[in-house]
């Protein structure tokens, strides 16, 4: 199998590279790595993603990490079917500016709100299991102890929520010139937006662009995409279930 994809039914990341190869109409071999039980910490796991998260795409065994690196790299491969990323250079950059945004702002700032409801599964360690779970992972170390059992704060739950209005509020303004983020091509960037959006309506925050018309009908367009479908399997969304 040429193309096989390490990922999560739930992971955000893992979301817009199944977005993007649906897109593509390519066929690819499953591995599902649950996140749960840490099988993205085992040794096997890490000699493919050393940074210890989902997802990886492994391409005739050669590994390509980082989720918006992966659906470029596709987009390059296999344009057959349809065009994800602008021919030209200046609309490319803007994609790519677009893509650095995402994964620095609104990618991060999700988190936050979906760890904080998701802290029942920290709550059953004990305090040492908990500092020993953080400190195996090679890049969310830090992340996990600004968490603590106890979740964010309002501080950095306040920030986090501020930066997806941002990101809702810059979208609006794009989305003028629209029907996509970057006009009238759709691209990467709309596929990398597409899962931060289905995780906020799911965290019951969609009133978020409740009053954002141009922002509602992107949303309602993308989820009507036969590749959103796709990626969005069931059981690929959170259901914040507390047991
Ligand atoms: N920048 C990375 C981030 C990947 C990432 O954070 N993946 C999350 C799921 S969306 C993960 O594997 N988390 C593991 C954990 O939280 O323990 C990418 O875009 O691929």
């Amino acid at each position: 199998m040429a193309l096989e994809l390490y990922h999560y039914d739930r992971s955000t990341c893992s979301q817009k590279v199944r977005i993007c190869l649906a897109e593509l109409d390519l066929d690819w071999e499953s591995r599902h790595v649950d996140l749960g039980t840490g099988k993205h910490l085992t040794p096997d796991y890490l000699a493919i993603n050393p940074n210890g998260v989902v997802p990886a795409l492994v391409h005739d065994g050669r590994p390509i990490i980082e989720s918006t690196v992966i659906c470029e790299y596709l987009a390059e491969v296999f344009p057959h079917s349809i065009d994800l990323s602008p021919h030209d250079p200046v609309e490319r950059a803007a994609m790519r500016a677009w893509l650095r945004f995402i994964d620095e702002v609104p990618s991060m700032a999700v988190r936050v709100p979906t760890f904080n409801r998701i802290l029942h599964f920290y709550q059953k360690m004990s305090a040492e299991e908990f500092e020993a779970f953080a400190a195996k992972m090679p890049l969310r170390k830090h992340f996990f102890l600004r968490m603590g059992q106890d979740g964010f704060d309002g501080t950095e739950y306040d920030a986090a929520l501020d930066q997806l209005q941002g990101t809702v509020a810059r979208m609006e303004r794009a989305l003028d010139d629209g029907p996509w983020v970057l006009g009238t091509n759709y691209s990467i960037a709309d596929l990398c937006l597409a899962p931060l959006f289905a995780r906020l309506q799911d965290l019951g925050l969609a009133d978020m662009w409740a009053e954002r018309p141009n922002v509602t009908g992107w949303y309602e367009r993308m989820t009507a995409r036969p590749a959103f479908r796709k990626a969005f399997y069931e059981g690929s969304r959170m259901t914040f279930a507390t047991a």
